[in-house]
């Protein structure tokens, strides 16, 4: 593996999934691994879990790792071309290639502008660190996917699911602000990649891009979604096709406790941070069903199974 952006970076998934999980039961197993290798992040925007549990990767594969909030060094210009007497004082082109040469791995967050849909989708930012590094690039959540958070996912799927073929169901939920669509875009093609009955629940004006959704079941009707399932994927976003914009607070589409019981027993997953009482009632996050915070524990085996990967091929 060179780069990791989208689940067409893994050769063979069952194999990673597995691999999270080895590295989970043993995470210093593999501790002499990057010996000497240097790992750079840089966050254009707020992370919890991802910084935290990608350093901890790192960390346990014995690699050093330097964490930087990308908005404390200069204002750098992503655009080819551009004569530069405004704000921006540093190219990509410069910038990239720089970082390249204090690190070996260089993991990039960055999120969508919501207003330039074209622009967010061609992932721009991520692909010009890309076109200009030198050393393999991590997404660690782009403009429109979120990968180490599906892997961490379809980790915690595979530790808990009852049927060879769980029945899985992303619900959209309210949310006051709007939210990128990068999580359930990857949620969706992690795990169409793998042996479940995937179903997509949202009310109407919701639709996600199509490159994402393809093939899958959706329904506006969130209670004749949950009948059954075995997971609930739990997130909000704004709108695709009215890019960024709020359309609905609808609270009906909170989900309850009461929801819940029309599942198989079903459990309720979210990537966090969440909105108590807004996406999910306090009852259901309380609950024995919750399994956030084991998905943010998975975070750091993901994040390791994937370096281990880069690590070997590098
Ligand atoms: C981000 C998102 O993509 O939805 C990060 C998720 C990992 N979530 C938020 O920005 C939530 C912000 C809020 O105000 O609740």
């Amino acid at each position: 593996m060179k780069n990791f952006e989208s689940v067409a970076d893994v050769a063979q998934l069952s194999a990673l999934i597995q691999k999270g999980i080895d590295l989970k039961a043993d995470p210093l197993k593999a501790e002499s691994l990057g010996k000497g290798k240097t790992m750079v992040l840089l966050f254009f925007n707020p992370s919890l879990r991802t910084r935290l549990s990608t350093q901890k990767a790192g960390i346990n594969l014995g690699m050093s790792v330097i964490n930087m909030n990308a908005g404390q060094g200069w204002q750098l210009e992503f655009e080819d071309g551009k004569v530069m007497n405004m704000d921006k004082a540093e190219h990509i082109r410069e910038a990239a290639a720089v970082v390249s040469q204090y690190a070996d791995i260089i993991g990039i967050r960055t999120f969508p502008s919501l207003t330039d849909r074209d622009k967010d989708y061609s992932d721009f930012i991520l692909h010009q660190f890309m076109r200009y590094a030198s050393v393999p690039i991590v997404s660690l959540e782009s403009a429109i996917r979120h990968p180490l958070q599906s892997l961490a996912d379809l980790i915690t799927i595979e530790e808990h699911k009852k049927t060879a073929r769980p029945k899985v169901v992303l619900s959209w939920a309210p949310h006051p602000r709007a939210l990128p669509q990068a999580v359930s875009n990857s949620f969706l093609e992690w795990v169409n990649r793998t042996d479940a009955e995937l179903v997509i629940t949202h009310p109407e004006g919701y639709e996600l891009a199509p490159q994402f959704t393809q093939g899958i079941r959706i329904t506006h009707d969130q209670r004749e979604a949950f009948e059954g399932a075995d997971f609930i994927y739990t997130k909000n976003w704004s709108s695709f096709n009215q890019y960024g914009k709020i359309l609905s607070q609808d609270e009906a589409w909170m989900i309850t406790s009461e929801k819940m019981a029309l599942t198989n027993q079903g459990k309720f997953m979210h990537c966090l941070p969440v909105r108590r009482n807004v996406v999910v009632a306090d009852s259901v996050l309380n609950s024995e069903a919750s399994l956030v915070i084991e998905q943010a524990n998975n975070r750091t085996y993901a994040a390791q199974a994937v370096l281990h990967e880069i690590l070997n091929t590098q």
